[in-house]
């Protein structure tokens, strides 16, 4: 306040400010236009329009801040002749000459406005334009389960009484093999600088499967509206169970078919296992689990189907149970036997790793990158020596071959390898 006299006036001051909080981002477009036309000395046409449009940020608008899209448009004609008739007339009146002569006037005008809003607000096909008291999208919160990085291996369900087990093989005999991932984009483009190996490049089959294609989120929403800019690729998470194959770490002595497949397949088990950050579900008014899942028998239909669980609550993480903690990146490099203890499913680091990653040194990772086990192929090849020898008996020779190149059934494979490539997977 400069001026100190308006304070001491004693009267009071009232002070606006225009909020500018969307000034600048929204964009308005004023366009006019003004038309004359002289018909004659005597005549003339006129016209105007005027159209104001604002740009609304997003389709979704508030009630009460709508952007219009106005236009006015208004038209005018003046008319002025000199009559002489009315000269002569104002002359017949008593006590009256004139000394000018009269002339007659005519102005007309017509405007009109025409009220509208942007076309971006339209909804559903109504062309009358929609603004929203609330949207309701804060009504609900949701713990997207659909990322499969916090996903892992669980232990064995309760529902099979193995799982009791501590310490003991028995524990992972019915453990089959489970997969579970977010396919990469990668995969759903065929284009020019696909990165896609050369085999599925062009197996239009292999790339239109239900199981892997790239999901569009109105096949399974028919009804959702994605605005622009908007991703309208459905992520899914992926899981691929294979009752017929041996999981991580099951040794079971027996029940193998001669290629190293599993025997009576009702009876396994494959399983997975997150975290959720939020443990008070009812503080949290966390309701329910929404599940789409597609039809795992498309292709085989008639098929008898398997059950699906879920475990909700407190769930053990002790994958291979011995009640021990074992951090891969807690092994010794130089495998000293002082700094692991032996359990029946391998080692377990007596260390305690501050924190979560392998060491930087490339020849310590590889004692460390070994398995839940702590046991490299070939320490899983002298732990289970026996085993190995009874479990190969029973398969043929190529079967057997696979089983001792990796007994725990624990390798790793990088899904954009070589290896993959090589051996045509997925085609
Ligand atoms: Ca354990
Ligand atoms: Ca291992
Ligand atoms: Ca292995």
């Amino acid at each position: 306040m400069i001026n100190t006299a308006l304070l001491s006036s004693g009267q009071p001051i009232r002070i606006t400010t225009e909020n500018n909080e969307l000034f600048g981002l929204q964009q308005r477009s004023l366009f006019g236009a003004r038309f004359d036309y002289k018909a004659s000395n005597k005549l003339t046409l006129g016209g105007t329009f005027m159209t104001l449009t604002e740009k609304p940020l997003t389709q979704k608008v508030n009630y009460m801040e709508e952007p219009i899209s106005n236009s006015i448009f208004g038209l005018d004609l003046n008319y002025s002749s000199p009559s002489r008739f009315l000269t002569k007339l104002v002359d017949k009146l008593p006590f009256i000459s004139t000394k000018a002569p009269s002339s007659f006037t005519f102005s007309g005008e017509y405007a009109q406005l025409i009220p509208g809003h942007p076309s971006a607000i339209n909804s559903g096909g109504d062309k009358g334009g929609a603004s929203y008291l609330d949207d309701f999208e804060a009504s609900r919160s949701v713990i997207d389960l659909k990322s499969a990085v916090p996903w892992q291996l669980s232990g064995t369900p309760q529902l099979f009484p193995e799982s009791q087990l501590v310490d003991n093989l028995e524990y992972g005999y019915n453990r089959a093999k489970v997969a579970f991932y977010n396919i990469d984009p990668i995969f759903y483009n065929r284009g020019g600088t696909s990165n896609l190996p050369a085999s599925l490049r062009n197996d239009r089959n292999a790339l239109s499967n239900h199981y892997v294609r790239e999901m569009i989120e109105q096949e399974v929403f028919p009804f959702k509206e994605t605005s622009t800019g908007q991703s309208t690729v459905l992520p899914t998470l992926d899981i691929a169970y294979y009752p017929f194959l041996r999981g991580p770490y099951n040794y079971t002595p027996n029940g193998f078919s001669p290629n190293g497949n599993l025997n009576n397949p009702k009876s396994r088990w494959g399983g997975l296992m997150r975290r959720i950050d939020i443990n008070d579900f009812e503080a949290q008014n966390i309701e329910y689990i929404e599940l789409w899942v597609m039809d795992s028998y498309m292709y085989k239909p008639g098929s008898q189907g398997g059950d699906l669980y879920f475990n909700i609550g407190n769930i053990s993480e002790d994958i291979l149970k011995d009640g021990r903690k074992s951090l891969e990146n807690g092994l010794p490099a130089n495998e000293d036997p002082s700094k692991y203890d032996e359990t029946n499913w391998g080692r377990v680091a007596k260390l305690q790793p501050v924190i979560q990653a392998f060491d930087n040194d490339p020849a310590a990772r590889r004692a460390q990158d070994v398995g839940l086990d702590g046991l490299s192929n070939t320490n899983e090849r002298i732990k289970f020596q026996q085993l190995i020898a009874q479990i190969k008996n029973q398969l043929n020779p190529d079967a057997a071959l696979a089983f001792e190149n990796d007994p725990s059934s624990d390798d790793y494979t990088y899904f954009r390898g070589g290896a993959l490539d090589q051996s045509n997977a997925g085609s």
